[in-house]
């Protein structure tokens, strides 16, 4: 049955203004040395850019209204200095209260970084994730073109800060004499919930943020198991970031814990995840710890990280690092420069972008109850490294991630399973168990290896 033409092309146009168009070149990512607050005319020199952090509550103090005046005015800064910047945006307990509210009344959390009692919402949950998407949606529409925005952290399952592989769980509150995490549990935390929480904010910023790169925090990732115990493994964190690198070869591995306990193999744990990431050539940024917390010799330190081909290295908090040696910090600031050159995608090289082909369903077709697959073919001249497919209602709604339907834009891409990873030419499949009979409609979205993506036409039909 076919839908009236108006209707069919304004349903159409905001997915097309988001993803059509065959090449979206990605941003450089951004090297140098940077600061963590907002460099002053001293400073700049010696650096590549700096890390925008602000609050949730910052910038969505009502659920839906947004202030970016925050970012607003450290890009001012950025853009009279020429220097780029990457953001990181903290949920958790800087979270707004409306969000910390979702699902239930904030839980008490201590904040050991900053010895306080705070409060903290239900981040494993979809319908707090979901909230979370709405912000993430609005920034990307404001800043994934910007310029000078490079980087973003992925932040939305953090506990105090970006370090999303860290929960802080065992933390006890000198107050209330109990645990963060015993709340959670009382809450209905489960490990599996926030794995999956976790792996779909990778996704959704990817399919967001198309022209920015994307930093991933890496620690030996901590879990919390149903009795309270506290475990971590980094060898699970490798694991994690292989796949979320398969399906987003752009993603940049980070991490805030750099010093010498890392260099001098003290903090072995972590020095296996950098080994990991060095032994995949894949591209790094660094913070260093802070003066006082045990980053040790800074020529060493800075010497390391410009080595082993880190692109950008935030310096530790404070001006102290003015007064180091400024040769060391100008090259330095030129090695790092020149690592994130080199690592960043053949930009140029690759002007080609991917193709694909929904072979099943097929258009106008009427399928059985049970589940329904989907799959075809895809092509590159050099790569197919991601296909991904949205799923879209009659009620002009998109699948979500927990079965639900969204509304407008919002939309959750599921990944394909690709039969070759890499390759020029790969078929690719998923399924999909649809709830109810009535009308769908699919949508692929194929990437190459250099950040260039091609979506399908919908292809409706129909569950009998
Ligand atoms: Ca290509």
């Amino acid at each position: 049955m076919k839908r009236p033409v108006a209707l069919v092309a304004l349903l159409v146009l905001p997915f097309l203004a988001h993803h059509a168009g065959a090449t979206e070149p990605v941003k450089p990512p951004l090297g140098g040395l940077l600061t963590r607050g907002v460099p002053n005319s001293t400073e700049a020199p010696y650096l590549g850019g700096f890390a925008i952090v602000p609050s949730w509550r910052d910038l969505e103090p009502r659920r839906g209204t947004y202030d970016f005046s925050f970012i607003d005015q450290r890009l001012a800064t950025a853009r009279k200095y020429g220097l780029g910047v990457k953001f990181r945006v903290i949920a958790g307990t800087e979270a707004p209260d409306w969000a910390k509210s979702i699902g239930g009344a904030p839980m008490p959390a201590w904040d050991h970084q900053r010895k306080v009692q705070t409060s903290i919402g239900r981040f494993w949950t979809a319908d707090y994730q979901s909230a979370w998407r709405e912000l993430q949606s609005a920034l990307a529409a404001r800043y994934d073109s910007d310029p000078t925005v490079r980087e973003i952290n992925i932040s939305g399952t953090g506990v105090i800060s970006a370090e999303v592989m860290l929960l802080m769980a065992n933390d006890k509150s000198p107050v209330t004499g109990k645990t963060n995490g015993s709340y959670w549990l009382a809450a209905g935390y489960t490990e599996a919930q926030r794995r999956a929480a976790l792996v779909a904010d990778i996704d959704f910023m990817a399919s967001r943020w198309s022209h920015t790169r994307l930093d991933l925090g890496l620690h030996p990732i901590q879990s919390l198991d149903s009795t309270g115990r506290v475990s971590s493994s980094p060898t699970a964190t490798l694991e994690i970031y292989d796949a979320a690198r398969a399906a987003h070869p752009g993603l940049i591995a980070f991490n805030t814990g750099f010093g010498m306990p890392v260099i001098n193999g003290q903090q072995a744990a972590l020095r296996s995840i950098y080994d990991g990431v060095f032994a995949r050539k894949a591209p790094m940024d660094l913070q260093t710890l802070n003066l006082g917390a045990g980053m040790g010799d800074e020529t060493t330190v800075l010497n390391w990280a410009a080595s082993h081909g880190i692109m950008s290295l935030e310096l530790p908090s404070g001006k102290e690092w003015l007064r180091w040696n400024s040769s060391l910090l100008n090259s330095t600031n030129a090695k790092l420069k020149s690592n994130a050159t080199a690592a960043a995608p053949p930009s140029k090289s690759d002007a080609t972008a991917p193709e694909l082909r929904v072979t099943s369903p097929t258009a106008d077709s009427t399928v059985a109850s049970g589940p329904v697959t989907i799959s075809g073919t895809a092509t590159d001249d050099n790569q197919v490294v991601r296909v991904a497919v949205g799923i879209r209602n009659a009620s002009d709604q998109w699948l979500q991630d927990d079965g639900s339907w969204g509304v407008g834009e919002t939309r959750t891409l599921r990944p394909a399973e690709l039969t070759t990873v890499g390759a020029k030419s790969t078929s690719w499949t998923t399924s999909w168990t649809p709830t109810e009979r009535g009308s769908y409609a699919v949508v692929a979205v194929v990437g190459d290896g250099s950040g260039n993506r091609t979506s399908s036409n919908r292809i409706h039909f129909t569950v009998g």
